[in-house]
């Protein structure tokens, strides 16, 4: 499998992409002044690109479950330094965005990718991504980050979201995206209850038959914290990295071209074991 961004083309046929993710919003590095808080967000990205990380993506908006909306001024002014940064020093960096707006200054200093969490819910964002050659994540949100978790309901939840993925690579198609640059992602927790989350991770072969690269983020995520708390484990998000690293495994063997983790070591851990049995077992057959 391979994807197209920009002037390179990244391979997965021998490796899971991992991708890392970077926030930019100010509480999540919160020392104050702004050009630290940019230093350290740069020094984090680099961190992980050197620990072995195949793209870095940089978001300066929470799309977290009843997160405010912000400016596309000051979405940008997070997120480009930052880019500019990371690019300027050989990174291969993603900006997960949904403003049209914030992607061209993010291409602009040099992004190779854009990750769009409403699949091109902006309906300047397809002719910009186009003109750019980038490549683009295309995920399935229901509702938008502010109401999506209230009681999200569908007849078939795979079948739904197959088919609305299906839908927004043909309109990106038909507005110029090639269709090597696009990877698509169920949106794992945007919309969805936690067996929602448990049908669509069960089901990652429906998504990878259409022969595009896919993602999948359940790096923390809230269902979780759901299975630990029945096994018996309270925890707070940034301890739930073992439970990533067990998605990530299966998200392999099931066909997942990129993984998207906060804790690169062991997201490429669990994604390089992974990829030496699925490689291995596919050298026996
Ligand atoms: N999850 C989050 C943010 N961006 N992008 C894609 N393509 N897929 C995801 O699953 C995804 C995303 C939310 O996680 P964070 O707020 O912890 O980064």
């Amino acid at each position: 499998m391979t994807w197209r961004i920009r002037d390179r083309v990244l391979d997965t046929s021998d490796h899971t992409l991992v991708m890392g993710v970077l926030n930019t919003t100010p509480d999540s590095f919160s020392d104050g002044g702004a050009h630290t808080a940019r230093d350290a967000a740069v020094a984090h990205g680099l961190a992980m690109w050197h620990q072995g990380a195949d793209i870095i993506d940089v978001g300066g908006e929470s799309t977290r479950p009843g997160a405010e909306p912000v400016s596309a001024e000051q979405e940008a002014g997070r997120v480009v330094p930052v880019v500019r940064d990371l690019v300027d020093q050989g990174v291969v960096v993603s900006v997960d965005t949904m403003k049209a707006e914030v992607a061209t200054a993010a291409i602009a200093a040099g992004a190779h990718i854009v990750n769009d969490v409403t699949a091109f819910g902006d309906s300047e964002m397809a002719a910009v991504c186009a003109d750019a050659g980038v490549g683009v994540v295309l995920m399935h949100m229901k509702g938008d980050p502010q109401t999506m978790q209230e009681s999200p309901v569908y007849a078939d939840v795979v079948g739904e979201v197959e088919g609305y993925l299906v839908q927004r690579v043909d309109a990106a198609v038909n507005a110029g995206v090639g269709r090597s640059h696009i990877c698509i992602d169920p949106g794992i927790g945007f919309g969805k209850t936690f067996s929602h989350n448990l049908d669509l991770l069960n089901s990652i072969d429906r998504f990878t038959a259409g022969g595009l690269p896919v993602l999948i983020g359940t790096s923390r995520k809230g269902f979780l914290g759901m299975i630990l708390r029945d096994a018996g484990f309270e925890t707070a998000a940034v301890e739930r990295d073992a439970a990533t690293a067990a998605t990530v495994a299966l998200a392999v063997a099931a066909g997942a071209s990129v993984v998207r983790v906060h804790n690169v070591g062991h997201g490429l851990q669990a994604a390089r074991t992974a990829d030496a049995m699925v490689r291995a077992s596919l050298r026996r057959n």
